[in-house]
């Protein structure tokens, strides 16, 4: 006998965002089974509609006292919003499943990367976070890795678009190129983003900072992809040096990354792991010049992974470049992969 299946009130806080709008259209996409949609945003976009599934939804004003009947719902309005109103959501009971950098390293709070650590979603007290979107790619293609020669150090340099900061930044840099190729001074006033009011050029560029400068001298993204990946994978002992760059590309995060591990390893073994690994497709064709590409990753749900190579002066130690839309694995739909573990 097929029982019905179970159909879930579901909120999205930040529904105008970039985040937002791809969690909207992954929720028709997957026809994730939903009772009622609630689209929640500021108090600025109340009274608009968004399209869900044909139908015109209106955007509500996100207060603490709109999660009344709400089974789910997933953050995406920034850490201060989650800060505030997350816990009224929990208080009302719902599972919260949260974007932002706002309860990552909470030791009450999974940090979840479902093809790395689903186990940990059953340990949530009302909020699950999503990583950071850097940290999200490099710990999925990892993981399989980790799993059979363990990690010892990770060194990663980011290549990151500009949508990871958002509609504003991908506008400046799309204003800044036509700029400097009409002979005209590029004019920065969104990156980076930082404590300070100075701005540099993006287009035709690369900028070695992507959020605030911490006391150690490395950036908060930086910080994160450490941390995170340390709590990710369980293991505090997993050196990892990060340096994150913006670079002029609109979407699709790349990673170079230099990975050593405590025991030997065997390369045509790491293709075997990498081609069978979950949310991973291995694109390493040399003769042929195929590698992950920003470019053929925006869309896809998939972490690309290629140049894979032994080190030339470490046994143990392999060379690796990382691409995934950030905007999608590295956000919405990390998020609503969460999600869908409650409807199974
Ligand atoms: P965005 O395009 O600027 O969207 C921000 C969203 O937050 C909009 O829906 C906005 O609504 C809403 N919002 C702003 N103030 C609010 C308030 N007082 N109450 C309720 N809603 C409010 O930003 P985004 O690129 O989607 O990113 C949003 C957040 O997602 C980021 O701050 C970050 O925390 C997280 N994020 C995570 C990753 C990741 O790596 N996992 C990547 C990108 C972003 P209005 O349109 O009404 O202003
Ligand atoms: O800049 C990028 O490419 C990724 C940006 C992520 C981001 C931006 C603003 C706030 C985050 C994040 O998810 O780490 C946050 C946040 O932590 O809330």
């Amino acid at each position: 006998m097929s029982g019905q299946q179970k159909l879930f009130n579901v909120a999205v806080v930040g529904a105008t965002g970039a985040v937002g709008e791809q969690i909207i259209r992954l929720l028709e996409e997957r026809n994730f089974p939903i009772d009622e949609l609630k689209l929640l945003a500021s108090g600025r976009s109340a009274g608009k509609t968004v399209k869900f599934k044909g139908k015109d939804v209106v955007i509500q004003e996100a207060t603490p006292d709109c999660f009344a009947g709400v089974h789910i719902a997933l953050f995406s309005a920034g850490g201060d919003i989650s800060r505030e109103l997350a816990p009224h959501a929990v208080r009302a009971g719902v599972v919260c499943i949260d974007n932002t950098n706002a309860f990552r390293m909470d030791p009450d709070t999974p940090l979840v990367v479902p093809e790395v650590n689903a186990e940990q979603i059953a340990n949530h007290k009302g909020i699950i976070a999503n990583p950071n979107c850097s940290t999200i790619q490099m710990v999925a293609a990892l993981k399989p890795l980790h799993d059979r020669y363990g990690i010892r150090k990770i060194i990663v340099s980011t290549y990151q678009a500009v949508s990871g900061a958002g509609a504003k930044a991908i506008d400046e840099m799309l204003r800044q190129t036509k700029e400097v190729l009409a002979g005209n001074d590029a004019k920065p006033d969104i990156l980076p983003v930082g404590s300070l009011p100075v701005k540099h050029q993006i287009a035709f560029n690369a900028i070695p900072q992507i959020d605030k400068f911490q006391d150690n001298g490395f950036t908060l993204e930086e910080m994160k992809m450490i941390r995170e990946t340390q709590k990710i994978m369980g293991d505090d002992s997993i050196e990892v040096t990060a340096t994150c760059v913006r670079i002029p590309v609109v979407n699709g995060h790349s990673e170079s990354v230099f990975v050593e591990f405590h025991n030997d390893i065997d390369l045509a073994e790491v293709n075997t792991l990498l081609a069978n690994a979950p949310g991973v497709t291995l694109v390493d064709d040399l003769p042929n010049q195929q590698y992950p590409l920003a470019s053929d990753a925006s869309g896809k749900l998939d972490v690309f992974v290629g140049r894979v190579r032994k080190d030339l002066y470490n046994d143990n130690a392999l060379n690796m470049w990382i691409v995934s839309d950030n905007l999608l694995k590295g956000a919405a739909w990390n998020a609503v992969q969460i999600a869908e573990t409650f409807t199974k």
